[in-house]
């Protein structure tokens, strides 16, 4: 069983976000749960406050590290990154972060039993977060986001269907990239002529071996137009 806490200022934004598809179902075979978190459970002062000005000046405001700190100590039972054990993780989602990738997914499903996913704001997060308790810092990409709250849902997807039993898992054996390293051929289905929109003859006429071919080939050059970046390391 993996269990995801997700920490965030705006916890309805994750109201309905894991009813659909294979969260859903994982969550109902139990090999996952998620539960939300409001931050200013732990705000103490009289108006919850969960941000402040940055020290040394600046626009916007910093998330405070103090309700932080506690949420995780309650949510983990621990106070550190260094006190976790190591299926414990604990990720902080920021533009700062690594990139998101497949392996990187596939390494949480793998190693975690506990992922605790804080959500940054406003212009950032105070430091000490990243500095002290998160044991993994993410980026889902690089374009700007209002907040974490996307990027945690990309996070629990991606991770839930890697788990043994959800459906997914089985179907990408292959973690570290997408499949052999190319985006996936075209795939077409009924009617075969839709407004005078043709379905490739090659795929109707049966030819197994004809129509592998075909989709290498097809695979090979929507990938040199679309993601050229991803042929520099694949072997094809
Ligand atoms: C790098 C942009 N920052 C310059 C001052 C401001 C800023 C923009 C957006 C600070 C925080 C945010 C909120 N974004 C996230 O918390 C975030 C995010 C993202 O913006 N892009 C990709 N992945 C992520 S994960 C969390």
């Amino acid at each position: 069983m993996l269990r995801f806490d997700v920490i965030t200022i705006f916890p309805d934004f994750f109201r309905e976000a894991f009813d659909y598809g294979i969260t859903r179902r994982a969550l109902a075979a139990g090999l996952v749960e998620t539960k939300v978190h409001d931050l200013r459970h732990w705000c103490t002062d009289k108006h919850r406050t969960v941000d402040d000005r940055p020290f040394g000046g600046g626009d916007g405001m910093v998330l405070k590290a103090d309700p932080i700190f506690a949420a995780i100590n309650d949510i983990t039972g621990f106070r550190r990154r260094g006190d976790y054990p190591k299926d414990t993780r604990v990720v902080l989602l920021s533009p700062q972060g690594l990139v998101f990738t497949q392996s990187l997914a596939a390494d949480l499903a793998t190693i975690a039993s506990q992922i605790v996913l804080i959500c940054g704001r406003y212009e950032g997060v105070d430091e000490r977060v990243a500095e002290a308790l998160a044991t993994d810092e993410i980026s889902i990409g690089d374009y700007v986001l209002s907040g974490g709250e996307p990027a945690a849902v990309v996070v629990v997807d991606a991770v839930v269907r890697l788990l043994p039993g959800a459906l997914g898992s089985e179907t990408s054996a292959t973690y570290e990239s997408f499949s052999d390293g190319l985006l996936d051929y075209p795939q077409y289905t009924r009617p075969p002529n839709l407004e005078g929109l043709h379905v490739p003859d090659v795929l109707l006429k049966g030819n197994h071996a004809e129509i592998a071919r075909w989709r290498r080939e097809e695979a090979l050059k929507k990938t040199e137009r679309n993601r050229p970046d991803l042929l520099k390391d694949s072997q094809v």
